[in-house]
């Protein structure tokens, strides 16, 4: 079983609690970021945790230790309970992020390769896997990996194991979430959902991945 878990980029928290509120039975965990924490305030969080559904804090952190730790801190006291960090401000960094993450109960992922098309001009092949392995050298819970990619993904599994792999770039990026799905543990739609007419209809679309 694949996880759906939605991207929600909306700007407004009128807007993120309508497409929650509309799709929250088709999905097992929302993940926000700075357009809608930078619309709403962080307090969004709190409102968002009425879905009982895990939330994630994708701030792509990326500072000194102190600073990373210091950001990780808001979130988790914010009600999140996972947080995403870029891995190439090296291992004391990220280490920040996944102490926090797990002193709260929480979880901690890296960005190892990004999905669009700019992601090869730094994060291409070679470097993707060494930032998987200081995801694991750093005890992190998993990584984010290119659904635009599954050859990517499926050399970046070899390194993490059974560690999570959140996967985002099906729909409005181009990937497909049948080739996808098998390969990783939680697939991560923003546009192709919330964009829809019918944001419910557009994510019971992708319950296949569930099964
Ligand atoms: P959608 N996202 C991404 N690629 O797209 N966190 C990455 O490599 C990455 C991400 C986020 O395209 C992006 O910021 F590390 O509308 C957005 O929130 O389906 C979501 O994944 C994709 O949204």
């Amino acid at each position: 079983m694949t996880e759906l878990m939605l991207a929600l980029d909306v700007l407004t928290r009128a807007e993120a609690m309508d497409i929650a509120e509309k799709t929250h039975p088709y999905i097992d965990a929302i993940k926000i970021g700075y357009p809608l924490v930078l619309g709403s305030g962080l307090s969004v969080a709190r409102d968002l945790s009425e879905f009982d559904l895990p939330l994630i804090a994708d701030f792509k952190v990326a500072d000194i230790p102190n600073t990373n730790r210091l950001i990780a801190e808001h979130v988790f006291e914010a009600g999140f309970s996972g947080i995403i960090t870029q891995g190439f401000t090296g291992r004391d960094s990220v280490s920040a992020c996944v102490d926090v993450a797990h002193s709260a109960g929480g979880k901690c992922y890296v960005v190892t390769e990004m999905s669009h098309p700019g992601a090869l001009d730094f994060m291409g092949e070679g470097i993707a896997e060494r930032l998987a392995a200081l995801a694991v050298e750093c005890n992190a819970d998993g990584i984010i990996a290119p659904a635009t990619r599954p050859e990517r993904v499926k050399a970046l599994r070899e390194i993490i194991g059974k560690k999570k792999i959140l996967s985002p770039g099906v729909g409005a990026q181009g990937g497909s979430a049948e080739e996808i799905a098998p390969l990783i543990d939680s697939m991560i739609v923003g546009r192709s959902i919330y964009n829809s007419e019918d944001p419910a209809k557009a994510a019971q679309s992708y319950s296949f991945i569930r099964n």
